[in-house]
């Protein structure tokens, strides 16, 4: 490949992030850089060079004004295409990002359960797209708004695709499919005046939740910190329905998938999380594209929860309720492998627009279980991709499969394949689209014994909806019950009809007494004077975020803002910046203006200083996961003269975020920040004093060593 090529289409031929799929991809690349054999850059669609796409064909009586003229065809087929830029956006999940990467398992330990090579083989390195989505709001809304998130995963095997369509939460609404279309009118905006857009803080969503209280344990984790998470990097995934695996034997165990950040789980406060929504709509994209081409591909641990087929009843719940987790004490989870992110996409609308999943596209060794709400999905998404992408959908680039695809099916809207032969149907006399022996690999059925009523029922464990509920919030730690309080709080507070917040307000009171009075006390709901049902007490630590942080804390792809003002130390900030970067974290200056900000005697002139990425107003402190003020007297009182950087660092400890400062860096934090309940030593050269707000000044100590201090802090973030 020659140098001149753009990095878009050179990352495309490159090496990084190269995988079966991505070679496949290729096949449709356009390089806009190589300049076509008849030597035209500009085009029609249908090949023909265009001379002017400026101007549209007019009459005009020499002064260049008059009627257009619908004959020109140039024009009309520039605005015919732009007509029709647009699909339907998804029903749900409409707004997302994606990334391309790949899944590996360790060794062969889940042979004992299925016969997917995917799950079995280690020497496989399978290619993966992952989408990830917010649910409520359309496609143009803001990424950090409180909800739940999509983490939907294509593998594309050799055994075709499999597609694991997940949530950052285990559980889910509703327990039956039959009940989404009214869970989704509920939540998305209202019909009568579509408000709200990307919240679910309104009168439907609350009244449905409280009428329907299958929905009390989804409640209480959307509600929690997962609801606002600070990363996609930094979440759960979760299959969250029962699936199967059947092994080479033939038996068959359930199953539930899991994924588990490198990073741990983290979450931004909802003052933070409201404040993003405004300054930077696109955070949680751009953070993901940020950290790849920062060279910190985003990982997960892939885990799976497995129960025997003969061990399906030995529950208090129902395994096929899709709102009960199954708790890890009772079936453990195992880790089997792992998925990589590294490689961004190219183009927006063909990979992530376009990529479509379906729960039914499952590969040998993999099947469905009697979840009533993964029948219902497993019928849903095929459909919807028709509505959306058109019947042919399998056929787009991101969904093709990198192996053959070979059958009877033909035709139907732009359909893309020409298969050579006469034969479209089987049997046939040329034996050819010869079904595949289940002994050979081919997809097969378990034969599950089935026999009894037609009915529209639930079964018996499906009518309990509040252990589980309980359970969740008391795993939490007190200050996630803080925050998860809050969230109720808030969103109660825009439901304007009185039934709808007396009602859920009862209905928390089934859960906790202490959370019901809360809430009730907050939103002028029904204040309980006993409890409703007892609280029993049990909590289990991994259903807390804080469960999964890290062995070793880690700052890594963390985003470290410098914050300076003319006269700063310069040696400091060098050391600052190298020490960061040897730990994988990003960082970024901030000064009065973007360009050059001067250091303590050097002159001001172009080039001779240190150039900021942002001015003060550019990026607040909501956009960092910590910061840092390196010492500089006349730095310092710059600093301590301006209220948006006063305003910057008690925003900042407001969300607890990790502050290193050095020198005079300290003064200005001591004498013009005055943060509460942060006691400093008396010299402004004070040695280390950390609060428990998780602010840490520095006094004359080795620069280098702050990010390592700040590394604990963020870690607890
Ligand atoms: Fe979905 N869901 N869903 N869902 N879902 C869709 O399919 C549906 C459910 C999930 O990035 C739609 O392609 C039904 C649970 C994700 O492209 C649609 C039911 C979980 C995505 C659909 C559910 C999910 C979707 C809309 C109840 C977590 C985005 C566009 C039975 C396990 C995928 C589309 C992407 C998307 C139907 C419930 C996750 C309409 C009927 C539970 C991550 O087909």
């Amino acid at each position: 490949m020659s140098e001149s090529i753009p990095g878009a289409v050179k990352k495309a031929f490159g090496v990084a992030g190269s995988s079966s799929k991505i070679e496949d991809l290729q096949r449709n690349y356009v390089d806009p850089s190589s300049v076509p054999k008849n030597g035209y850059t500009l085009t029609t669609d249908h090949g023909v060079p265009v001379s002017d796409t400026d101007n549209w064909l007019k009459v005009t009586d020499g002064t260049g004004t008059g009627p257009s003229l619908l004959e020109d065809q140039i024009a009309r087929e520039k605005i015919h295409r732009f007509d029709h830029e647009r699909i339907p956006e998804r029903v749900v999940h409409a707004r997302g990002a994606g990334a391309h990467g790949y899944f590996k398992v360790y060794d062969n330990s889940a042979a004992k359960y299925t016969s997917a090579g995917v799950l079995t083989d280690s020497s496989r390195t399978t290619p993966v797209f992952v989408r990830f989505s917010t649910v409520q709001g359309s496609r143009g809304s803001a990424d950090t708004v409180r909800d739940v998130r999509g983490f939907a995963v294509k593998f594309y095997t050799p055994e075709g695709n499999w597609d694991i369509v997940g949530n950052d939460i285990p559980i889910f609404f509703i327990q039956d499919a039959m009940k989404f279309p009214d869970f989704v009118h509920a939540v998305k905006p209202e019909p009568h005046n579509e408000v709200p857009q990307g919240q679910s803080a309104h009168n439907n969503f609350w009244d449905f939740v409280g009428l329907q209280p299958e929905s009390a344990h989804m409640i209480m984790w959307v509600m929690s910190d997962r609801g606002i998470p600070r990363s996609f990097r930094m979440m759960q995934g979760f299959g969250v329905n029962t699936y199967t695996l059947l092994n080479q034997k033939g038996e068959r165990h359930l199953v539930k998938f899991h994924w588990i950040p490198e990073l741990g789980v983290h979450s931004l406060t909802w003052d933070e999380a409201l404040k993003i929504c405004g300054q930077d709509p696109d955070f949680h994209r751009k953070d993901l594209a940020e950290a790849i081409e920062n060279g910190a591909p985003a990982k997960w641990s892939f885990g799976i929860q497995v129960i025997p087929e003969s061990q399906e009843h030995n529950f208090d719940f129902d395994p096929l309720d899709a709102t009960k987790v199954w708790p890890e004490e009772l079936v453990p989870l195992q880790i089997i492998g792992e998925m990589v992110l590294d490689r961004v996409v190219d183009e927006y609308f063909p990979e992530v627009e376009q990529v479509a999943f379906c729960t039914s596209h499952v590969v040998p060794g993999v099947g469905f279980s009697d979840d009533p709400l993964l029948q219902g999905r497993n019928f849903s998404y095929f459909d919807t991709q028709i509505s959306r992408l058109g019947i042919n959908w399998e056929e787009l680039p991101i969904n093709r499969p990198v192996c053959p695809v070979l059958n009877t099916q033909r035709d139907g809207k732009s359909r893309h394949k020409i298969t050579p032969g006469e034969i479209n149907y089987w049997p046939n006399r040329k034996g050819v689209f010869k079904p595949v022996p289940k002994e050979a690999g081919g997809y097969y059925e378990y034969p599950q014994k089935v026999q009894g009523i037609k009915q529209r029922v639930r079964g018996a464990k499906f009518q309990e909806h509040f252990n589980q509920a309980q359970l969740f919030y008391n795993s939490l730690q007190p200050y996630e019950k803080l925050h998860l309080i809050s969230a109720i709080s808030f969103e109660l507070s825009h439901v304007e009809d009185p039934i709808v917040f007396q009602t859920y307000t009862k209905l928390l009171n089934n859960i906790d007494f202490d959370l019901a009075k809360k809430v009730a006390t907050n939103v002028g709901g029904v204040i309980p004077d006993k409890p409703a049902r007892q609280n029993l007490g049990k909590s289990t630590p991994t259903l807390s975020q804080t469960y999964y942080a890290p062995k070793e804390p880690t700052i890594k792809s963390r985003r470290i803002a410098i914050l300076l003002a003319d006269g700063f130390n310069l040696l400091e900030v060098q050391a600052l910046r190298a020490a960061l970067k040897s730990l994988g974290a990003t960082s970024w200056v901030i000064g009065p203006r973007r360009g050059d900000v001067y250091p303590a005697g050097q002159d001001v002139g172009v080039g001779k200083g240190l150039f900021a990425d942002h001015h003060y107003e550019g990026q607040r402190s909501t956009m960092f996961d910590a910061f840092i003020i390196p010492s500089g007297a006349a730095h310092a009182q710059k600093l301590a003269e301006n209220g948006r950087t006063i305003h910057w660092v008690r925003e900042a400890f407001g969300h607890c975020k990790p502050i290193g400062a050095i020198g005079e860096g300290v003064a200005f934090l001591r004498d013009a920040v005055m943060l509460p309940g942060v006691k400093f030593a008396s010299s402004a050269h004070s040695s280390e004093v950390t609060s428990s707000y998780g602010v840490v000044t520095v006094g004359q100590v080795d620069p280098s060593s702050i990010p390592k201090k700040l590394v604990k802090i963020v870690q607890a973030d």
